[in-house]
C-alpha cells in the first residue's frame, strides 16, 4: 500500500532544500507526500537576506480540516521549523494526526560548522532537545548534536567524540540517533546508535561543501526507511545519492546541490 506521510518545514522559494527538496524526493520515491509548510521565505537563511512570512497561525486552521476530513499519516520528517512555537504544533501534528505507529524523523536543523543559523538561540535548542524525545529517528548532524547536548563543539573529531555525542542523545530520546557528518581517516558519514550498539557507514570525504545536503540526506534516507530498508542501508545510500549530487554540482552554484539530475537517474 502506498504510504502517506506528512513532512513540516519551511518553503524556501529559491535555493534547493527543505520542502522543495523533501516533496520531489519523497514522492519520487513513490510515497504519496503531503506537507505542512511552516513559512514561506524568498530564499533560504544562508543568502545575504531574506524575506519570511511566518505560517504558524495557520496551522490550526490546517488541523481543523486535516481532521474535518478524517487525515491521517504514516509517518512525519521534520526539518527546519525556525520558531519555538512550532514545536507544541509538532507534537499534536504527531497526536492528532498519526496512525498506530507512524515513524517520527526529526532533523532539527538549526546549526553547523560550530554555529547557530542565523534567527536560532539557546531557548530554541532547548525547545528542540525536549522535541526530539517524540521522535522515533533523529539525525542531527556534529554540530547540532554539540549543541542539543551542551558539549563543546569539536571540528577535528574522532569515532570517541561522536559516540560520547550519541550516547549523551540517548539520554534525552529512546530514539535511534544518526549523527550525520562525522568525520575520521580521511572518510565522512553516519554513527547510527540504537540501544547501546554503534554503526558507521562512511564513505570518502569529497573535497566541497554545498548548503541543503542535510535536508538531501534525511529525505532520501527516510524513504529508504519507510520502504523497510534498514537503517544503515538507507544512511549508505543517503550518503551514495548526496556524493553523486555533489559530483554533478557545477562548483559556481553556490546555494544548493543538483539533486534533480540524480533524481532521474
Ligand atoms: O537546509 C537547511 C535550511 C532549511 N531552511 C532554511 C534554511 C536552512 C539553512 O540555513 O535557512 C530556511
Amino acid at each position: 500500500m502506498t504510504k502517506r506521510i506528512c513532512t513540516m518545514q519551511d518553503l524556501s522559494c529559491v535555493g534547493q532544500c527543505s520542502l522543495t527538496v523533501a516533496l520531489p524526493i519523497l514522492s519520487r520515491y513513490g510515497i504519496e507526500t503531503c506537507v505542512l509548510p511552516t513559512a514561506v521565505l524568498s530564499n533560504h537563511t544562508q543568502f545575504k537576506s531574506w524575506s519570511y512570512l511566518d505560517l504558524t497561525d495557520e496551522i490550526p486552521n490546517i488541523y481543523r480540516e486535516w481532521a474535518n476530513s478524517g487525515i491521517s499519516f504514516d509517518g512525519f520528517v521534520l526539518g527546519y521549523l525556525g520558531k519555538r512555537r512550532l514545536m507544541k504544533l509538532a507534537e499534536e501534528l504527531f497526536d492528532r494526526f498519526g496512525n498506530e505507529g507512524a515513524p517520527v524523523v526529526i532533523d532539527p536543523v538549526f546549526a553547523d560548522d560550530g554555529k547557530l543559523y542565523s534567527g536560532f538561540d539557546e531557548q530554541y535548542v532547548r525547545e528542540m532537545a525536549k522535541l526530539i524525545a517524540r521522535a522515533d529517528i533523529i539525525d542531527p548532524n556534529v554540530t547540532e548534536a554539540c549543541f542539543l547536548t551542551d558539549t563543546p563543539y569539536q571540528a577535528d573529531h574522532g569515532k570517541e567524540f561522536a559516540q560520547e555525542l550519541a550516547v549523551k542523545l540517548s539520554q534525552l530520546t529512546s530514539a535511534t540517533v544518526i549523527i550525520t557528518g562525522v568525520e575520521f581517516d580521511g572518510d565522512i558519514g553516519e554513527l547510527i546508535y540504537s540501544h547501546g550498539s554503534c554503526t558507521y557507514v562512511m564513505l570518502p570525504k569529497l573535497d566541497a561543501k554545498y548548503h541543503g545536503t542535510g535536508d538531501i540526506f534525511t529525505s532520501v534516507m527516510s524513504a529508504h526507511y519507510f520502504a523497510g530498508e534498514t537503517l544503515a542501508a538507507s544512511c549508505l545510500k543517503a550518503g551514495q545519492f548526496v556524493a553523486d549530487c555533489m559530483r554533478g554540482t557545477d562548483k559556481a552554484h553556490f546555494y544548493g546541490v543538483n539533486f534533480e539530475k540524480q533524481l532521474a537517474k
